[in-house]
């Protein structure tokens, strides 16, 4: 049961598409008060058995509690323990324990969420704007609350069937050459590829919907080769328009009014990759059906799938913040023997990158009034992503498009997928991606997936490894690494055969992950769920964060730690043990309830079969569309 309570006149987020009658009565479980800023909050006292799920993209595990977050959505590379805030904003929570209870807090605005960490037995929900809507969901028990929760908000993005294929990315293929290089060396050593991205080094001096004429001659033709090679080249599309004369975009959303304001009414001009630019205002449903349709050039060439980037929106700096840090830096002095000056020089000089403050004086124009970014700041990148779904459904309507995005709000995933943006080539990160997955899933992203072997910092070839062998499970599954890192596609660590067999069996298992990745998609269900949904009754899975069960007939135990020869595993119930090696299985054992250690080396993959289970087996193929129609043999555990 769902129940709406209404504060003040928020901006429509169109996060729930059901209709759900505003609630007269008082609000049940939460006591509402008004902290010392002014600001309204809602706390709930946390039993000592309560888990608290959710929050889609946030650090930490799968049970929120202990730390506190902060909805605003971020570009920061640095996903470390204690940060706050990653690139998306899904206000989504389950508390369970004796009883469940979800919440939703639905805003644009960024909303603290202090899950016992100022007090262990409290969680403390802060919505930062006056005007938003709170939902609170009853239910037998936390699923049933998140699929009453995945009803109200739509259908979740389909990605289409190659879009499951082994992708590869990665930040400086600068040529046609560079790409052609890197297919030829994935079929030489016949490692499955279906996808290469296109990264910003494709366009002309970073501009949206432009390709460079001189590093990728003949552009159409070459998507053609591409394709000939069952492979889909996949562009980047950034926020930021490029203020130029001449550049059509630009003189275009000029002319016409279409980008994000100052206060005085001017055009909002940030610094990212291509310089100075302007933000096109997405909250105006015009402005998001003119940048839409500039897509159509890029499909017109062939392409089929897409990756909007930079859409928190990220700003390096801005005029103002700049003339702040010159200003600061005039008078600053040198005969001064205070070290924390020294500091203090520091943040002013190297913090002008997505400050608050100039977000706060960016203005959007809706209805033909102005409002300010700080109340919608996380609805921007989901308003792009929309922007180009709705573009698609038009343009072409009978094609499944490629698409997901960088920074994201819950009502988006009804048009697109995300990643979790950059992460680094750390074990941790593998981990964080783990307990990532059921969290994003209980808020409607069913299409995502990490930068696999990392994205900063330089990969080894066991954790790419190791972190492939998670991999291969997650829709989007994509290799991707950073501009001045050490290479990391599958051929670059010298032999190729471990990588060969581990993205084979994907291929193996492919039909059988989309099948189940569809099903949950129109049936507002989980590909990736915690034990503790399907084992309620068992007390241990409440607290098994490393494992976790995959459609209806499998669960996953990925190996996560550096020089770990395997990983002990908790079983529910009995279920069978299935070993691959090289695409082919080589163990397949019942094991018992209770705990076992399982060996597994490192070019070794582990699934269980749940009891009941099938799982069909295909021969692996290179590329989605060579995969036969028919399995060759079903993997099951009666
Ligand atoms: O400031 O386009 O998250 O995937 O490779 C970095 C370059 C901009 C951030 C994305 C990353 C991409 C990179 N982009």
């Amino acid at each position: 049961m769902f129940r709406k309570f209404l504060y003040g006149t928020p901006f429509p987020t169109e996060a729930i598409v059901e209709e759900i009658p505003l609630c007269q009565e008082t609000l049940p479980y939460l006591t509402e008060n008004i902290n010392e800023k002014g600001q309204r909050t809602f706390c709930l006292p946390l039993a000592e058995e309560d888990i608290v799920y959710g929050l889609g993209e946030a650090p930490r595990g799968i049970n929120k509690r202990g730390h506190i977050y902060e909805s605003f959505n971020s570009d920061d590379p640095y996903h470390t323990e204690e940060k706050r805030s990653l690139y998306g904003s899904h206000n989504f929570l389950v508390v369970s324990g004796k009883s469940s209870y979800g919440f939703f807090v639905d805003s644009g605005a960024s909303v603290t969420f202090d899950i016992g960490y100022t007090q262990y037995d409290r969680l403390t929900i802060t919505p930062s704007a006056e005007d938003f809507v709170l939902y609170i969901i009853e239910g037998d028990n936390a699923y049933d609350i998140i699929r009453q929760f995945r009803r109200a908000i739509g259908q979740s993005y389909i990605a289409p069937k190659w879009a499951f294929g082994f992708q590869q990315c990665r930040w400086s293929y600068f040529t046609a050459e560079d790409v052609r290089e890197v297919v030829r060396q994935y079929r030489e050593h016949h490692i499955p590829l279906d996808a290469v991205y296109l990264d910003i080094d494709y366009m002309e001096a970073y501009k949206d919907f432009t390709v460079s004429e001189e590093r990728f001659p003949h552009f159409k033709a070459f998507v053609e080769e591409m394709k000939e090679q069952h492979v889909h080249l996949v562009p980047i599309i950034d926020a930021g328009v490029k203020i130029e004369d001449g550049y059509a975009v630009y003189e275009e959303g000029k002319t016409k009014g279409y980008f994000c304001k100052r206060k005085d009414g001017s055009d909002f001009v940030a610094g990212v990759w291509p310089g100075r630019t302007h933000f096109p205002d997405f909250l105006n449903p015009e402005v998001r059906r003119w940048f839409g349709h500039w897509y159509k050039g890029l499909l017109d060439s062939g392409i089929e799938g897409f990756w909007n980037d930079m859409n928190e929106p990220a700003m390096f700096y801005t005029d103002e913040g700049i003339q702040e840090a010159v200003d600061y830096l005039k008078d600053f002095d040198f005969a001064c023997n205070d070290s924390n000056k020294f500091f203090e020089l520091g943040s002013r000089v190297g913090g002008l990158a997505n400050r608050r403050k100039d977000y706060a004086a960016m203005y959007h124009t809706v209805n033909g009034e102005s409002l300010c970014h700080e109340q919608v700041h996380n609805l921007y990148g989901y308003n792009m992503t929309r922007a180009a779904a709705e573009a698609f459904h038009e343009l072409v309507p009978d094609k499944k498009i490629l698409l997901f995005s960088r920074s994201s709000y819950i009502g988006m995933h009804r048009y697109g997928g995300l990643w979790t943006g950059d992460n680094q080539s750390w074990w941790s990160h593998l981990l964080l991606n783990i307990k990532m997955m059921p969290s994003l899933n209980m808020c409607g992203f069913l299409y995502c997936g990490a930068d696999l072997g990392g994205f900063g910092a330089n990969c080894t070839r066991d954790l790419l490894l190791r972190w492939l062998a998670f991999g291969i499970f997650t829709p989007l599954m994509r290799n991707h690494s950073a501009f001045g890192t050490r290479q990391q596609e599958c051929y670059a660590f010298g032999d190729t055969e471990a990588f060969r067999g581990i993205i084979s069996l994907r291929y193996r298992l492919l039909p059988y992950l989309y099948s189940e990745y569809v099903r949950a998609c129109e049936n507002g269900e989980m590909l990736f769920r915690p034990l503790a949904f399907d084992y309620p009754e068992d007390i241990v899975t409440r607290h098994v964060e490393d494992q976790l069960l995959l459609g209806d007939s499998l669960m996953v135990t990925p190996v996560y730690e550096q020089n770990a020869v395997g990983r002990v595993v908790y079983l529910p119930e009995e279920m069978r043990f299935c070993l691959f090696k090289g695409g082919k299985l080589v163990k397949s054992e019942i094991l018992p309830q209770g705990h076992h250690f399982i060996s597994v080396a490192l070019d070794e993959v582990p699934l269980f079969i749940r009891k009941g289970g099938s799982v069909p087996l295909y021969e692996a193929a290179e590329s989605v569309d060579r995969l036969a129609d028919e399995p060759v043999t079903c993997l099951t555990f009666q």
